[in-house]
């Protein structure tokens, strides 16, 4: 049978190596549970059969308790079982997702303080079967670094996703709630695997349908197949919902009809859904109403949500991707300008979302400025899963570098080591509550996410949501082996070609730290030439500021200032031109078009040199796919194969249309030994 790709990661293909599969099954033939009707636990038992039936040809049942019987797991909730999570003042509720796999008495005990962790516990011992590691004398103890780990579903109610490139939404509304399609269950199984526990069901250009009670009803159908897989339901709610479904004249977060609107809808959901999550909101940004429409404050209409959650188990996340089409601005500033000075007035339920760059998801971004500069308010970090800006389904791009590149950046907030990790996971500022967020790639195509490496970035999600300390390599790896191969070779060349693949991209993309080129509105292919108009100043030609001088948007003192928004240690490496990272060069300088950089080439050749080796590196990417055949599924390996030979074809257009364009500035021919296309 092909590999549609329809079981992700969680495939449980017979294991290869029969003696493994000898000295796995002795110590896994049976699965002791004293919880039988516990719904997590009966998960994470049906989880273990299906994965052993499948990786080690085996039906393992299910008994009451292990009562002397020796050689099987051990499925146990114990609230006093000691597993570290660190010391942080989040630390007893992380403990609480966290497991600890031993070996007792003859059998595997997966324990956690709660069913949840117990669940946890089970997928990894399946990651540890899939991945071949040894079974004697385990011993494995995790707990998260971030409580809140989110997947947001920029899904419309009508079922198109907006930036989803992998078909149409799973959720379909007009089925339920009666009828619960397969595909939520094995939705929920998928995050769980990874860790995700919180999904925001719909786009935050929220219709303001999903507040209506026909709309809670199917809510909470959805939220019943989650639920045993210890992940709750949020929405994106559209701000002037007051207005639109309640009849009210205004939806001003100070008037006490519209406060009294959003408690009672907000009391109407909860006994909708018990568990409900809470709500997501992007106001005043690309058109949304807000609280700004009644000169009220981000904080205002914040707080106001979250007196309306009141008691109830909720939070407010407010996005701070916010920006006006002010000319006089550069919009890479407008969200540190809009929300840093209410960092402090924000109500204990409130997190603000921030995006991990201060533009918008582009290949490579610095950091946004506002990590390190809102220590009283708990920041989540919002990443995109789907490929707005990276090549949506037909590049191959593993996001998890660009992650980590995010995460591992340091702040400078309390000195060295204040790395955006730190911030997020609270550890920092000593917040109570932490949050990660990721924009999914996921759609109803057969394999979910298009591409079908990109389930490899949902899948990085989650496990760095989980544990930013690991790194992109053994993420990688981990995915490979569970995903497409356990063949050694195979699994070091793929693993090598994900690790590269992002970087590749910026090269033929935006290399030396351009951004915001690409195609206006669909975000796809280069556009560099889009002038700017009074209108619409922020067009490509805006952010790449060429000229006949130079190239690259000034960000120092001298231009825009953006850098002022940083911490002084990296205003002073970033502002300088000796010691700016040539990643970010073009994020914070105009340089010009002979000056020499640190490579020893001039800018112009530097730039040519990369979006020429860039466009040439999907060729390498080519070669190493065709050496990988024979370890793979056919249908697998000709849909990537495919999918490269597209890559290159739009690497070169990237490549030929950028250089082209910045030619008619730099007046300089194409250094040898690269050629310029016909
Ligand atoms: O990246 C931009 C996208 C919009 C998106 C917006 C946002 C959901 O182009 O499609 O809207 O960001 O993050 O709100």
């Amino acid at each position: 049978v092909a590999d549609d790709g329809y079981r992700l990661w969680l495939k449980y293909d017979l294991l290869p190596d029969a003696a493994q599969r000898k000295a796995y099954q002795r110590s896994l033939r049976f699965i002791a549970t004293e919880e039988r009707t516990n719904p997590t636990l009966q998960a994470a038992t049906a989880e273990l059969q299906r994965g052993l039936n499948g990786l080690l040809g085996q039906s393992v049942p299910v008994v009451g308790r292990s009562s002397g019987k020796k050689g099987g797991i051990v499925l146990r909730v114990d609230p006093n079982v000691r597993i570290d999570a660190g010391s942080g003042a989040t630390a007893a509720a992380l403990a609480k997702e966290g497991y600890r796999i031993t070996t007792e008495k003859g059998n595997l005990v997966v324990t956690g303080q709660r069913d949840a962790g117990v669940l946890y516990g089970a997928f990894a011992l399946l990651r540890h079967l899939q991945t071949g590691q040894p079974l004697a004398g385990i011993s494995l103890s995790s707990a998260p670094k971030i409580q809140y780990r989110f997947l947001n579903h920029w899904d419309n109610q009508n079922g198109t996703i907006e930036r989803g490139y992998a078909g149409a939404s799973i959720w379909q509304w007009y089925e339920l709630p009666e009828r619960l399609d397969p595909r939520y269950t094995d939705y929920a199984r998928a995050n769980a695997s990874i860790g995700i526990n919180g999904v925001v069901l719909n786009n935050v250009n929220a219709s303001p349908r999903y507040l209506t009670t026909e709309y809670l009803g199917k809510i909470a159908a959805l939220a019943s197949v989650m639920r045993p897989y210890g992940i709750r339901v949020y929405l994106s709610v559209f701000w002037a919902a007051p207005k639109v479904l309640g009849g009210l004249p205004t939806a001003d977060p100070l008037d006490p009809r519209v406060q009294q609107w959003w408690k009672a809808k907000t009391d109407e959901i909860y006994r909708t859904i018990p568990d409900f999550g809470g709500f997501l909101v992007k106001a005043n940004s690309e058109g949304q109403p807000g609280p700004q429409d009644y000169n009220r404050t981000h904080a205002d209409g914040a707080n106001m949500l979250a007196a309306a959650l009141g008691n109830h188990d909720g939070l407010v996340m407010w996005r701070a991707f916010v920006y006006k089409a002010d000319v006089n601005n550069d919009r890479f500033r407008a969200s540190y300008d809009e929300f840093k000075p209410f960092d402090g007035q924000f109500a204990d339920k409130v997190l603000v979302q921030v995006k991990n760059g201060p533009l918008d998801f582009q290949a490579r971004e610095p950091f946004h400025p506002l990590f390190g500069k809102m220590p009283q308010t708990p920041l989540v970090l919002e990443v995109q899963i789907t490929q707005e800006y990276l090549g949506f389904a037909t590049h191959l791009v593993y996001l998890a570098p660009l992650f980590k590149e995010c995460l591992d950046s340091d702040t400078y907030a309390k000195g060295p080591g204040s790395t955006v990790a730190k911030i997020v996971d609270g550890s920092l500022d000593h917040h109570a509550i932490s949050a990660i967020a990721g924009v999914a790639n996921i759609g109803s195509d057969r394999n979910w996410t298009g591409h079908p490496i990109a389930q490899a970035n949902w899948y990085a999600f989650g496990r760095l949501a989980w544990d930013y300390e690991l790194t992109s390599e053994a993420i990688a790896q981990e995915w490979t082996r569970m995903t497409l191969t356990a063949e050694p070779k195979a699994v070091a060349t793929i693993t090598d070609m994900m690790v590269k693949s992002r970087d590749i991209y910026v090269r033929y993309t935006t290399p030396l730290g351009l951004h915001h080129i690409m195609g206006h509105g669909v975000h796809f292919g280069p556009e560099p030439w889009l002038p700017s108009t009074p209108r619409n100043r922020w067009t490509a030609a805006f952010y790449h500021s060429a000229d006949a001088q130079g190239l690259g948007f000034d960000r120092t003192a001298s231009g825009s200032n953006a850098l002022g928004q940083y911490a002084p240690q990296i205003q002073q490496q970033w502002g300088n031109r000796q010691t700016c990272p040539l990643d970010y060069l073009m994020w914070f300088q105009h340089v010009g078009w002979s000056q020499p950089l640190r490579t020893g080439k001039t800018l112009w050749n530097e730039l040519c040199y990369r979006y020429y080796t860039g466009a040439d590196s999907v060729l390498w990417l080519q070669q190493q796919w065709q050496q990988v055949q024979p370890a793979l599924d056919p249908t697998l390996f000709a849909n990537v194969q495919a999918r490269l030979q597209t890559q290159h074809k739009e690497a070169l257009w990237w490549r030929d249309a950028c250089v082209l364009y910045f030619q008619t500035f730099a007046r300089q021919p194409i250094p040898a030994p690269f050629t310029p296309p016909t």
